[in-house]
């Protein structure tokens, strides 16, 4: 049975509040969608988020489509899908780069063939480690007040006890008094973490870091540009909490830079980031071999894109920090017929075949991008 068709979508969906980060502020997510569907007629999807257009990571949604579109999917049709290490090897080699790309068809692969098989998608990643995984939820409405709200309210629904708090958007003194007015409201028993986004410069960060870690902050995630791993280096070394490492973690060869000369001491996985499902689990064995805590990262997916993440990350022995896969619980609304579970401050991993999501492509339509079939008005 081989692969007869490929589709790529651009899909905009609302979420259900601003969510800001340094160098922007969602209001509605941006997904690439891709539907692979083989000559009986079974698809497998798959999907990857990119945050701000060009303004959190080089690869643009637009252009996440059009390398598909041009590059990839001749090198999938025809082929089978129980071949995706065969043709995940030769995109490797005829492709450099472009690693949400990869990601979104790899995934897709991933997805079809698991559901070929009837196994879930994890069976294909090395089996799974956990049935759920612990979820942080990221606060990020710009808001000190309304942040403590929203934690107060996730910690009485049990939904969520970790948090990441997105700062590095103007004053930085602010942004302390900000992050140390929210710990002191949640108290000893939550853990807060804080995501800069690469916003700070070094000495900024040298006076910000003791401050957080004096407040009970336990890791800060990339505070200093991906090019300054210099400084990085520098800020492990000197800071008692966690220094993690993401937007300069990319490639598996960026890992293990990373891991060897200690910038940062900790590594947030992301899918999309590393390139595919097997290119996350290589980097989480270098990491995991030099003795770097992991986390579970997330670029803000929708259901799928959530469901392929808790995937491989419940192949993965330790993930010290947590995951923060809370995206679907972000967005006004789904692309899939199904939700995910959260419960008890975890994520349940779903057990149906592929990545066991099953997509609504009405929805897929309604929301399309420039979709020739689109239905809206
Ligand atoms: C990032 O840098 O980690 C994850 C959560 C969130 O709010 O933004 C992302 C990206
Ligand atoms: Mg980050």
């Amino acid at each position: 049975m081989t692969i007869k068709q490929g589709n790529v979508y651009i899909a905009d969906i609302p979420i259900s509040r601003p969510h800001q980060l340094s160098m922007h502020t969602i209001t509605k997510q941006t997904i690439v969608l891709v539907k692979l569907t083989e000559e009986d007629g079974l698809s497998g999807w798959g999907e990857v988020a990119t945050i701000g257009g060009a303004s959190y990571e080089e690869m643009t949604p637009e252009a996440i489509k059009v390398t598909i579109d041009h590059y990839l999917m001749p090198m999938i049709l025809g082929k089978k899908a129980a071949d995706y290490a065969c043709i995940m090897n030769d995109i490797q080699k005829h492709v450099k780069g472009n690693r949400f790309a990869k990601a979104a068809v790899e995934s897709a692969l991933i997805d079809l063939f698991a559901k070929q098989k009837g196994l879930p998608a994890y069976e294909l990643l090395g089996g799974k480690i956990h049935d759920s995984l612990p979820v942080a939820w990221t606060l990020a409405s710009g808001d000190t007040k309304k942040d403590i709200e929203e934690a107060q309210e996730a910690l009485q629904q049990r939904k969520h006890r970790i948090f990441k708090l997105k700062i590095g958007k103007g004053d930085p003194n602010e942004n302390v008094r900000h992050v140390l007015e929210i710990k002191k409201a949640l108290g000893d028993e939550v853990r807060v973490t804080v995501d800069v986004n690469q916003s700070w410069d070094e000495q900024t960060a040298n006076q910000c870091i003791p401050k957080l870690q004096a407040g009970g902050i336990v890791m800060v995630e990339q505070p200093l540009p991906e090019w300054n791993e210099e400084g990085m280096r520098r800020l492990t070394a000197s800071s008692a909490l966690s220094v993690m490492a993401d937007e300069g973690a990319r490639s598996i060869h960026d890992v293990f830079r990373i891991a060897k000369h200690h910038v940062g001491d900790s590594l947030s996985l992301k899918i999309p980031k590393h390139g595919g499902p097997h290119e996350t689990k290589k980097a989480a064995a270098i990491a995991e071999s030099a003795g770097m805590p992991l986390y579970g990262g997330t670029m803000i997916e929708s259901t799928l894109g959530t469901a392929i993440a808790a995937h491989v990350y419940a192949t993965i022995p330790d993930m010290i920090f947590g995951t923060e896969l809370f995206g679907p619980l972000l967005y006004q609304d789904m692309v899939s017929t199904n939700a995910l579970i959260y419960e008890n401050y975890e994520l349940i991993i779903p057990e149906r075949p592929g990545f066991g999501i099953t997509i609504d492509e009405d929805k897929v339509l309604y929301y399309a991008r420039d979709h020739e079939t689109r239905q809206k008005g």
